[in-house]
């Protein structure tokens, strides 16, 4: 049975008192209560605060493209779906750059858990807007303030179907840990929308206005009714709900696909008699 110390990798980076901090403890003792061996789940993310989540803990990790993690996770799934594979981005690079991606994992369902460090702006590159910032904000980029409207990400992935939608806060780390454990245990395309103060760019979405907003969704909720999920999903403001908004149990893409639907391609033999005869026929 693994404990704590054996995730543990470089020593972050991240400013003290960062959200992030709390997004990886959580993570840390969820994968440490479920008994998930280091080697047995591989962390991906792309470029930004959050893209360095993998270098902070021992794993199979994956560091590449700004807004490309979701089709590394997609490929590095198909190719082993006996690996637990976590996406983890940040708002800007999973709301902005990889939007389409997002939109499109949701839809193919792909077994990929995906946790988005929303700290509502681009932290790494010192404060631009991003898709979740607030209308009206003033950023060094955006004297006149923010002009689009905020993205509802978890009402997004309602009116996508996606398989599991929930919404955390890096401030309250043992309900962000439970929906990490669910959203691990859950099969089927996860999000997990993180709230997670930037303590150095964002001076509006602090830890205190996080706190004086989010509430424990109710034990009667049922997030299985997806029109009563999108009512919830819309509420953002005097009052923001954290938990399990919406679940479904749709097939998976891995299961549907006839030639890895048994054995993922890890496992199976190369036949290099077949790309021979496919070779010939085109050349
Ligand atoms: C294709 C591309 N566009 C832009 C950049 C510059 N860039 C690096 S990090 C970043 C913002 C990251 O913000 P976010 O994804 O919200 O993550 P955070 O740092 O807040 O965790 C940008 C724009 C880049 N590296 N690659
Ligand atoms: S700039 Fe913001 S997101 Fe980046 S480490 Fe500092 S507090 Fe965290």
């Amino acid at each position: 049975m693994p404990d704590l110390s054996d995730y543990k990798g470089q020593t972050p980076a991240w400013c003290m008192g960062c959200g992030n901090f709390g997004i990886l403890n959580a993570f840390k003792k969820a994968v440490s209560e479920l008994g998930l061996e280091p080697h047995r789940f591989t962390i991906v993310s792309g470029i930004g605060q959050a893209g360095k989540f993998p270098h902070y803990l021992k794993c199979n990790t994956f560091n590449g493209l700004h807004g490309r993690t979701l089709p590394v996770a997609t490929g590095i799934r198909l190719a082993n779906h006996d690996m637990v594979v976590a996406a983890v981005a940040g708002d800007g690079d999973c709301y902005g750059e990889g939007g389409n991606h997002f939109i499109h994992a949701m839809r193919r369902n792909i077994n990929v858990k995906l946790f988005v460090h929303d700290n509502q702006i681009y932290g790494l590159t010192k404060g631009q807007a991003s898709p979740t910032s607030m209308e009206g904000m003033v950023t060094k980029n955006q004297p006149f303030g923010v002009f689009s409207e905020q993205l509802n990400p978890v009402a997004l992935a309602v009116a996508l179907d996606c398989s599991f939608a929930a919404r955390g806060f890096a401030g309250d780390m043992e309900h962000l840990k439970g929906l990490i454990k669910e959203a691990l245990n859950h099969k089927g395309f996860t999000l997990i929308d993180i709230l997670q103060p930037c303590v150095t760019f964002n001076k509006i979405n602090t830890y205190e206005w996080y706190r004086q907003r989010v509430y424990h969704i109710e034990p009667e909720y049922n997030p299985e009714d997806r029109a009563g999920a999108f009512k919830k999903a819309l509420e953002w403001g005097d009052r923001i709900p954290i938990g399990i908004i919406y679940k479904n149990h749709r097939p998976v893409l891995e299961d549907r696909i006839p030639v890895i639907a048994d054995k993922p391609l890890v496992r199976q033999l190369f036949d290099s008699s077949k790309l021979k005869n496919t070779l010939e026929e085109f050349y």
